[in-house]
């Protein structure tokens, strides 16, 4: 095995070091527990792993306050648990059961959380970007300081509607930061195969949009680099870019062969690059944490994703009836007069 770079000296405290350790591994073993489920046939439809890729959203969810927001892809599932929501009601809505976020009507690309302003969950390639931009207008609006986390792959930022978002959020100095959460691949099609450029933040460039590129494998560049990002929000001078070099260990989604890539190019980032591994080596040769400690954090997290897994077995299917609710904003009952 090659020898692990580990992160430059940590600029935060053992704690909130320990606290990244454990978000991005509540994430991993989620999303392995989740796969197994798939395999059971106990999800249905697609479900996009995220595994790999935790030190993004941890990293940036570190650098947002209260009332920021978030939207993203169909790749959800992490930055669900990064913000906040509950593992149960996310695992509940993977398996369809009526405990899930959506109330098992969604699934793995249908889920929402206003309490922790969560926006979806998006299947549609880039249409989360357009809607970013419409958060960050509400905030901007509203002068509030709020910021809006817009993530997107780097398939998707070779779409159009991401250059027509760049342009108005440029020009009404929107509060959203632009993740693009490179892991290199959309679908089967590699970056160097599809895409112009291999900096792919530079493309804000054209509209007066500052971006820069980060390595995603490091929670701790990712945070610093987040707060840069964030504070340049806050202060009214508009969007941000940041294309995150990450990588995905799993298929596209669960039905995915991978044969685009070899097993050595997987194997090798795992070796050497992985983000969790990587905290844990900086907490254990710290001292801030002893082996021990951080088998007793792997217990607490095992112990959180057995029990949504669990729940979610347990939770019943919606009902039929269930089918005529949700499924306009606000729902006027019968017989009350509507006010003009
Ligand atoms: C408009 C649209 N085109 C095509 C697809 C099919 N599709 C689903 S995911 C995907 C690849 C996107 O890759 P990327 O943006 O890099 O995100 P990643 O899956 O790597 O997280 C494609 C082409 C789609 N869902 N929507
Ligand atoms: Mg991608």
């Amino acid at each position: 095995m090659a020898a692990r770079k580990p992160a430059a000296k940590p600029n935060v405290s053992p704690e909130e070091l320990k606290q990244y350790y454990r978000d991005m591994l509540l994430i991993r073993r989620f999303e392995e527990k989740a796969g197994q489920l798939y395999g059971m046939g106990l999800i249905g439809g697609f479900c996009h792993l995220y595994i790999g890729q935790e030190a993004v959203v941890v990293g940036l969810e570190a650098a947002a306050e209260e009332g920021d927001k978030r939207v993203t892809s169909y790749r959800d599932h992490g930055h669900m648990l990064a913000c906040g929501m509950d593992p149960n009601g996310v695992m509940a809505e993977l398996t369809g059961r009526e405990g899930g976020y959506s109330k098992g009507k969604g699934g793995s690309m249908h889920m929402f959380s206003r309490e922790k302003h969560f926006y979806g969950g998006h299947g549609i390639v880039g249409a989360q970007v357009p809607l970013g931009a419409g958060l960050a207008f509400a905030d901007a609006y509203l002068d509030n300081s709020r910021v809006t986390f817009t993530y997107f792959g780097d398939g998707a930022a070779n779409q159009g509607q991401v250059y027509e978002t760049f342009n108005m959020a440029s020009i009404w100095k929107l509060p959203v930061v632009f993740v693009i959460e490179n892991n290199q691949y959309a679908m089967g099609t590699s970056q160097k195969r599809s895409t112009s450029t291999d900096e792919i933040y530079t493309r804000g460039a054209p509209f007066g949009i500052p971006g820069e590129l980060v390595d995603g494998m490091d929670v701790l560049a990712v945070k610093e680099a987040g707060e840069k990002a964030v504070a340049h929000c806050r202060a009214g001078k508009g969007p941000y870019i940041l294309e995150i070099k990450t990588y995905r260990y799993r298929g596209h989604s669960m039905s995915d062969p991978a044969k685009y890539r070899t097993r050595e190019e997987v194997q090798k980032m795992r070796d050497e690059r992985d983000p969790i591994q990587n905290v844990r080596e900086l907490l254990l040769q710290g001292k801030h944490a002893t082996e021990d400690d951080l088998k007793a954090i792997d217990k607490e997290i095992k112990d959180i994703v057995n029990a949504s897994a669990e729940f979610s077995k347990e939770s019943p299917e919606p009902a039929l009836e269930e089918l005529w609710t949700d499924i306009y904003a606000d729902e006027v009952p019968q017989g009350d007069a509507v006010e003009a």
